[in-house]
Parts: C-alpha cells; structure tokens; sequence
C-alpha cells in the first residue's frame, strides 16, 4: 500500500465515532409501517393500538438480525386486506407472519386460512378479560388451520420463534 492509499491515521480529535444515539432508530421508533427491503418475517396487528404490545416481536427479529415489515390490519375492520396480504406473503418472500391481536382475535386464524406460511399468533391484552378472550380465540383453532400460540402479550417469544423458523 502506497502512502497515498493509506489511511488517515486517527488522532486524538479526528477518531471516528459512532453515530450519536438520536441518528440511530430504535426499535420503538422504526417499529412503523415503512417500506422494508426484502423482510423475512411480517408482523401485522389488528389495531394500531397494539403497537407497544408487539414491538418486542421486533426487538427480538433485530437481535436475531432478521428483517422484518410492520402492517396493521384486521380480520374484522380490514378484512380484505388481510385476504390480499396474507395471499401474497409466500410469493414476496414471507418465512412466517407474526399476527397479535386482542378482543375476539381472529387476525391469526384468518391469516392462516390465507396462506401456507408458519403463522404465530399473539394474543394481546385488553380491557375487560385480560387477554384470556383473545388466549381462547387464537389456540382454539380448528383442525386443518394451524397457528401457533403464544402466551397473553408474548410477542417476544413471537419474535424468538419465528426466527427459529427461519433458522431451520
Ligand atoms: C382488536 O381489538 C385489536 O387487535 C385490538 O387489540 C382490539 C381493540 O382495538 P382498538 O379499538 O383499540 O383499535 O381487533
């Protein structure tokens, strides 16, 4: 390597450093429905106020360093498009879709009356049952249409299994 091609050698006030902290999204901040280059895993939810319920679903994709897209959609307010995305989530690259949901939760059911891929389903709390309302909803699937479920407001497990999914 020539002089030219080398380095500048850091000093003491020049040394890289890291981007400050306000220039890096966490999770909480890019846990929003933005475009994402070729996702693995689709986390969608029956109300936007489900967010801070599922984001450690993403928390736990990240760590595992596996892309991911968050959509809001409902099996009773949006059904169609939850017909139009989980038909379309093989064919764009989709390895398993998270699904959360509270109340009568049949977001995950639904989605995985609509595709073939490994769907995880995440009851969420709510107000009056404490989540055992959207528990029953989402295990108690009939034969033929498998989801997974997990515990009341268990997204990170979500996150964790869909990673081993993906790791198989
Ligand atoms: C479900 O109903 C959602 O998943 C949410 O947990 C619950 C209440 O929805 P919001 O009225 O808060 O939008 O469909």
């Amino acid at each position: 390597m020539t002089e030219a091609e080398s380095p500048t050698p850091a000093t003491g006030t020049d040394v890289p450093t890291e981007a400050p902290p306000e220039a890096m999204p966490d999770v909480e901040s890019a846990f929003e429905e933005i475009e994402v280059d070729s996702p693995l895993v689709g986390i969608i939810m029956g109300s936007a106020n489900d967010k801070p319920k599922m984001q450690p679903a993403g928390k736990a994709l990240e760590e595992a360093g596996i892309r991911y897209e968050v959509r809001v959609m409902s099996a009773h307010r949006t059904p169609d498009l939850v017909v139009e995305y989980c038909k379309a989530a093989q064919m764009r690259g989709l390895k398993a879709i998270i699904a959360g949901a509270g109340m009568s939760a049949a977001l995950p059911g639904v989605a995985a009356a609509h595709t073939s891929l490994p769907v995880i389903g995440v009851p969420i709390s709510g107000k009056n049952l404490g989540g055992m309302d959207a528990l029953l909803a989402i295990a108690q699937m009939p034969p033929g249409v498998p989801v997974a479920c997990m515990a009341v407001d268990g997204a990170k497990n979500a996150g964790l299994y869909a990673a081993r999914i993906i790791g198989l």
